[in-house]
């Protein structure tokens, strides 16, 4: 049975302020007992140091023993020693943000360790909470009649819609052709070159990147589609609708209404020095709320081609499956990583928990937009499809405040 979708564990109606003395008390044997066993397989695996948490006077060690995770006062020998705040525990305790989200907000008060530590304590927090394995020697991807999956392989309409669907939930991703025509994405162009103007550097609806020249350049524009009614009409038609329908498969996907912040516009010129353009290996859900939101499918809508020569999206294989951290992605990834060449109007799709990266365009810029599906909402308080959007501004709003750190 490949993965559903629906991974959420958690609701928003159940926030609160979580103590340390509490979460040990009252949550943490029941998750040791559970998901214990796993944890210490991936910090066996990862090497991984003994992690500290300092809040206020008290401090905490979570350390492999055997095949169990052990908690014990004080700071142990060789651990990475994080340093909390009440708040920032509590908000890290409940998911709503990872030590990446700190680090990258700089917020983060840590020693005795590196970012590589701090980011595989990021995924062996999540298999603490959600039984999601850092490592899995005997993952296949197969397809639905049990022969492996061609990563390469591209969707058309023709194909058989569980065929796809199955795909996406093994593979965490897919490569699709024919859903967009190509003339529309050459008036999206268009559309983009006559939206320019009307953005400033932090007008907070754009980012903006420096290039080597020292120039500044836009290179993603919020709120588009008010601007591109070739956008509009493509999100609003049948095949987007079908589309919606085949991924969903057995879940429930719904779209956010075709306004203000629903897709945005990526320029991605060559050239660029400083500023969050092309974004080394990330989960959309890597800064925190994956256990409230997870997983929406993120669409790409090639506007221009990509390719191995000019820059192109790559995502990493099972990595929804396989909790692999962010940092070993960059560094020496377990799964396998796959390359997606797009033609224009071709579409990449990849779950909000699958690890991806977009490598810097050499010759040309390259055009892409980010729309997406998330899961239907279970609270009256989400609007309707807004909880993928909002995991994705999440990103953008720590950018924007940081804008030129690498590594998000
Ligand atoms: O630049 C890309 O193609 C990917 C962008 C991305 O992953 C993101 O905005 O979350
Ligand atoms: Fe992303």
């Amino acid at each position: 049975m490949p993965i559903a979708l629906d991974r959420r564990t958690r609701r928003d109606a159940d926030l609160r302020q979580v103590g340390i003395e509490d979460f040990l008390a009252h949550e943490f044997p029941d998750l040791a007992a559970r998901h214990g066993a796993l944890v210490a397989q991936g910090i066996e695996a990862l090497d991984a140091p003994p992690l500290a948490i300092e809040v206020g006077d008290g401090s905490w060690t979570f350390s492999r023993d055997g095949a169990k995770l052990l908690v014990s006062r004080g700071i142990a020998d060789g651990a990475l020693v994080v340093t909390l705040s009440e708040q920032e525990f509590s908000d890290w305790v409940q998911n709503q943000r990872s030590f990446n989200a700190l680090i990258t907000a700089r917020e983060l008060r840590y020693r005795g360790g590196s970012q590589r530590d701090l980011s595989l304590w990021d995924s062996l927090w999540l298999t603490l909470f959600e039984g999601w394995p850092i490592v899995d020697d005997a993952i296949e991807f197969l397809d639905r009649h049990g022969e492996p999956l061609d990563f390469a392989r591209v969707f058309t309409p023709d194909d058989d819609p569980a065929d796809i669907a199955h795909f996406l939930r093994e593979a965490g991703f897919l490569h699709l052709r024919g859903w967009v025509d190509p003339a529309d994405v050459a008036r999206v162009s268009d559309d983009i070159d006559r939206a320019l103007p009307e953005y400033r550097e932090g007008d907070g609806r754009s980012w903006w990147a420096e290039l080597a020249d020292g120039t500044r350049q836009c290179v993603r524009l919020q709120e588009f589609v008010d601007r591109s009614s070739t956008t509009a009409a493509i999100l609003r038609g049948t095949r987007w609708e079908q589309l919606r329908h085949m991924l969903a498969a057995a879940d429930d996907l719904v779209q956010s209404p075709v306004e203000g912040r629903c897709i945005e516009a990526l320029i991605k010129p060559p050239g660029v020095v400083a500023g969050a353009s092309d974004v080394s290996f990330h989960r959309d859900c890597h800064f925190g709320r994956h256990a409230y939101i997870c997983s929406g499918a993120t669409v790409g809508i090639a506007v221009t081609a990509s390719s191995e020569a000019n820059g192109l999206l790559r995502v990493v294989a099972g990595s929804h499956r396989v909790v692999m951290p962010v940092e070993i992605a960059k560094s020496a990834p377990y799964l396998p990583v796959i390359a997606i060449p797009t033609e224009p109007g071709d579409l990449t799709v990849h779950l909000s928990c699958t690890l991806h990266e977009s490598t810097p365009p050499l010759i040309e810029e390259r055009r892409v937009m980010y729309t997406g599906f998330g899961l239907a909402p279970r609270e009256e308080q989400v609007d309707e499809g807004r909880a993928l959007l909002d995991l994705r501004e999440r990103v953008s709003d720590i950018l924007l405040t940081s804008a030129d750190t690498p590594g998000v």
